[in-house]
């Protein structure tokens, strides 16, 4: 029997790939390039499958130029490289990779929320810098975690997973606000207590994004939002670029409108504005928040599971447009 051909877009584990190659024809990246969209049609051609992550892009486009394909498989719980309804219309599967990545990635929420409270790359580079000669009352002086207002835009499994270690491991206030509201024994149980939009940003010393990208959310925090918030406020984003207005947000960072912000995404990354490297009261990272080891992994092993429960005619674990699959 003539084993499924697919695609894996970009280089991933080897344990994985060998996973895959046991059950499928792979076609995969070794030298991890990043394609354009014109390469990853060209190399999808004749593929019934992918494997893809967050950068590689499945629109009508690809759809209408690679008709064999049936199933996409994304090696990330946020899908905003994918054209959802393009996808359902033309009868290919989507998954994802949700919960797998949840605690890892609430960790380095709190990671980078608490190295740009606490100034912790600026004085680095600082020390780096042969700079530091005395001590001083005032030095680095940052914002307080512990016993603080912590809020929460967006509160799916990671957005818990913050609020819990907010509450819980620091004593924190938390607030949040979402699409739909948390029913009452999961609020209880991550000690936080749902606000509007409008109380989040004025109340909270420590804004934590985790929403998805979608058209919706686009510039969801732009100048006036800013304005909104507390001048010894901190902002950090571990969700998509373009969920933040970035020159609004250089130009609140520059003008000392908000305290300090940890960004992990940004809008056309991996470009990073140069408005915001230019200033020292943001912390940056290269879009890292699931990136430990095991979690890449489980990551890529549920990607793979879905492929392999999709060929084989079970239910794949984590589907996003379930209806492709009644229809089949
Ligand atoms: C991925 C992410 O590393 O899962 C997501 O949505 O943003 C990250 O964990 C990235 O998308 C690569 O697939």
């Amino acid at each position: 029997m003539t084993k499924p051909k697919i695609l894996i877009a970009r280089a991933v584990f080897m344990e994985v790939i060998a996973r895959l190659e046991q059950h499928f024809d792979v076609e995969s990246n070794p030298l991890d390039e990043v394609w354009s969209q014109a390469q990853l049609i060209a190399r999808l051609q004749g593929k019934q499958g992918a494997f893809t992550t967050g950068g590689d892009r499945i629109d009508a486009s690809v759809l209408a130029a690679c008709p064999e394909l049936k199933i996409c498989a994304n090696m990330a719980v946020g899908y905003n490289n994918f054209d959802l309804a393009a996808m359902t219309q033309a009868g290919v599967l989507a998954t994802n990779a949700p919960a797998v990545l949840t605690e890892t990635t609430a960790d380095f929420g709190f990671a980078l929320l608490m190295a740009t409270a606490r100034r912790i790359t600026e004085s680095e580079h600082y020390l780096r810098a042969g700079k530091w000669n005395k001590w001083s009352f005032d030095m680095f002086a940052g914002a307080d975690i512990h016993g603080s207002t912590l809020g929460v835009l967006g509160m799916g499994r990671i957005g818990q997973g913050i609020a819990r270690r907010g509450a819980l491991g620091f004593g924190m206030n938390v607030i949040y606000h979402n699409r739909t509201r948390l029913d009452a024994a999961l609020e209880a149980e991550c000690k936080a207590r749902y606000v509007s939009k409008d109380e989040l940003l004025k109340t909270a010393d420590h804004l934590v994004l985790v929403l998805p990208y979608s058209a919706a959310s686009h510039h969801t925090i732009g100048a006036a939002e800013l304005a909104l918030m507390k001048p010894t406020a901190t902002l950090v984003n571990i969700a998509r670029g373009g969920i933040v207005d970035d020159v609004a947000l250089a130009a609140a960072l520059a003008g000392k409108r908000i305290a300090a912000a940890g960004l992990d995404v940004f809008e056309g990354e991996p470009a990073v504005h140069p408005d915001l490297l230019a200033l020292s009261n943001v912390v940056l990272t290269p879009h890292i928040a699931s990136a430990t080891r095991p979690t890449r992994l489980a990551m890529a092993n549920l990607a793979a599971d879905n492929l392999l429960a999709f060929f084989s005619g079970q239910q794949p674990l984590t589907p996003l447009n379930s209806e492709v699959l009644a229809a089949r």
